[in-house]
């Protein structure tokens, strides 16, 4: 046995039912089983006493620039805080992109997707650039960590398809060069016409080449910007269905209920999957409003409601879109939770669900790929914390992040002293009452 997780508890298994989790040398989950504790841990291999806590499948990162990533104010700050600026600027720093620039900053976000237990990663990159630079930095970086997380590379036309000169020419290029998604901006093109022609464009040549379709779709407060509908219906009429993903959506934020109404029925049928980015949409839309002033999400809770698989992306680290972000999942879980109302008692861990399970799904991550059984890549995230609800409240950070079978990533807690008036310093951990008793005086946790 390579390694053992024992005594955690597992996201789909009876809150008090906790679990030994057996890993193989290659890497795999061998067996999962209920947890015993007059057993004595195995002699051999990374032994690791979970104590109660929650042992989860990795975060998943949906949708991600990393292009962009580490950008902001370079060469100027989107003074506006609009979308459109923020293309603007980006469009004056591509200019400059190198290869060892955009390698340098993917991979310094890379690594801290990994400390944060994301193993899963759709990063966007834009291929509205004749010298597709950040397209092959980005192929690099995929090899690269190849070993220990999965990166798709959505070949985003973040100038247009058919507004840009030879957009589709370089999109088509970039999926000659190893893309695995095939992106579009539909609201983004000079006319409507324009719009569903580049949405075409995209279906038909992710039909051509088995890829999956992923389009930033309707990020724009016109409550007239309906391209969610023709690819819904693209997605239906190829077949591509679950393989096709529309991004952002936030006119849907705008839509009257009874076209909403309607939406639901095709978005449910056509089995497309939604992304919302709650930390970007929050703070680009809205800006040509005055108030009432709308908050430019999509409408998470009636998709869901209606049986839409609905995910939760970081979009942006440090760029013209936002010029804050960890790459931390449950900082968009949270934010989610707020943005999207998802704040009832069995909606938050819905939230968590939206940067795991749901996230997967997005990815296209079948039960070989992600999940913790037998027979699954023994890549998991033990959380600090008893239940989802706990970890995003109190943000924690994960003790353990393993990838295959190997630890990755370990976090040492540090709970805060405090000098409280009249008491010898204690600790705080932001845990109510004695939740936090039972971890004191057990052995650390580790190699043995
Ligand atoms: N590009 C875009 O069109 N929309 C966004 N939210 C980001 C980049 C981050
Ligand atoms: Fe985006």
């Amino acid at each position: 046995m390579r390694m053992i997780v024992r005594g955690a508890r597992l996201l789909h298994t009876p809150a008090h039912a906790l679990s030994d989790v057996e890993v193989g040398e290659d890497g795999r989950v061998t067996r999962v089983v209920p947890h015993d504790d007059q057993k004595e841990p195995p002699a051999t291999g990374v032994l690791i006493e979970a104590h109660g806590d929650l042992l989860t499948a990795p975060f998943v990162e949906p949708h991600i620039h990393l292009d962009t990533a580490l950008t902001a104010g370079q060469p100027r700050p989107n003074a506006s805080g609009t979308l459109w600026e923020g293309i603007a600027c980006w469009s004056e720093r591509k200019r400059t992109l190198t290869r060892e620039d955009v390698i340098d900053r993917a991979t310094e976000v890379l690594r801290w997707q990994a400390a944060n237990g994301v193993l899963h990663v759709r990063t966007h990159c834009d291929v509205t650039d004749p010298s597709l630079t950040a397209l092959d930095a980005l192929l690099e970086v995929r090899d690269r960590v190849r070993d220990i997380m999965t990166l798709q590379i959505v070949a985003f036309p973040q100038e247009g398809i058919v507004s840009f000169p030879d957009g589709a020419a370089l999109l088509r290029e970039a999926v000659a060069r190893g893309a695995d998604v095939v992106g579009a901006i539909p609201h983004f093109e000079d006319t409507r016409e324009d719009g569903i022609a580049s949405l075409g464009t995209a279906f038909a040549l992710a039909e051509e080449h088995g890829l999956r379709v992923d389009a930033h779709c309707d990020e724009i407060d016109d409550e007239q910007s309906r391209f969610v509908e023709t690819l819904a219906t693209l997605a239906l009429r190829s077949g591509l269905r679950e393989r096709a993903t529309a991004s952002h959506t936030t006119a849907m934020g705008s839509y009257n209920g009874a076209y909403a109404f309607k939406l639901q029925r095709l978005l449910s049928r056509s089995g497309i999957n939604l992304v919302s980015n709650p930390f970007a949409n929050l703070n680009l839309q809205g800006r040509f409003d005055a108030y009432p002033k709308r908050r430019g999400l999509t409408q998470v809770k009636e998709m869901l409601a209606a049986g839409v698989n609905v995910a939760f992306g970081h979009d942006d680290v440090m760029d013209p879109w936002n010029a804050l972000g960890t790459a931390n999942p449950l900082q968009t879980a949270l934010v989610g939770v707020y943005a999207a109302q998802l704040t009832g008692a069995d909606e938050i861990p819905l939230a968590f669900s939206m940067v795991t399970d749901r996230a997967a799904r997005v990815l296209g991550l079948d039960a070989s790929e992600y999940g913790i059984h037998e027979g699954a890549p023994a890549s998991f995230v033990l959380l600090p914390a008893p239940t989802p609800q706990e970890a995003i409240r109190r943000q924690v950070r994960p003790r353990y992040v393993v990838s295959r079978g190997s630890v990755l990533a370990e976090t040492r807690p540090q709970p805060a002293l405090l000098n409280w008036p009249g008491e010898t310093p204690s600790t705080v951990e932001f845990i109510r009452g004695t939740q936090a008793a039972p971890r004191e005086g057990l052995p650390e946790p580790g190699p043995h």
